[in-house]
């Protein structure tokens, strides 16, 4: 870890009542600490925001009685398979399944598949979530 260096700064009082707030919320015991993971979080957004590799999960949920569904999303997930690290299939109840994939590639990749996965009939709710491969935090 690189050397840790003292900083100060000015803060409106309403602003910083709501950051001590919400530190305590997240369960910090330590102010700093809870301003560079703020600080990191950031970093990490824009990282992969310009296009460089990313790390996440798309997260499906959809009804597996739809006519061909199950069969149209591994036939996309193959033709993505470059960027497909695993998947994981959830029978939630009878009808339901999630289904969580894990990917690795460049952001605007993991996005349009997400799109295409998320435009096939009987997908009810598609989400994104992704980091940065972590290679400039260190
Ligand atoms: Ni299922």
């Amino acid at each position: 870890m690189s050397q840790l260096v003292r900083i100060s700064f000015t803060i409106e009082e309403g602003l910083l009542k709501r950051f001590l707030s919400l530190k305590r919320n997240k369960g910090y015991q330590n102010r700093s600490e809870f301003i560079r993971d703020l600080i990191r979080q950031h970093l990490v957004e824009e990282e992969w925001k310009q296009d460089e590799e990313a790390v996440g999960t798309i997260t499906l949920l959809y009804n597996h009685e739809a006519r061909r569904l199950s069969e149209k999303l591994t036939s996309l997930q193959h033709h993505h398979h470059k960027l497909v690290l695993a998947t994981t299939h959830v029978h939630l109840d009878p009808r339901l399944c999630a289904e969580m994939i894990m990917v690795k590639g460049k952001p605007s990749h993991i996005e349009e598949m997400a799109d295409t996965l998320r435009q096939q009939k009987g997908v009810l709710h598609a989400t994104v979530s992704m980091s940065s491969t972590g290679k400039k935090l260190l």
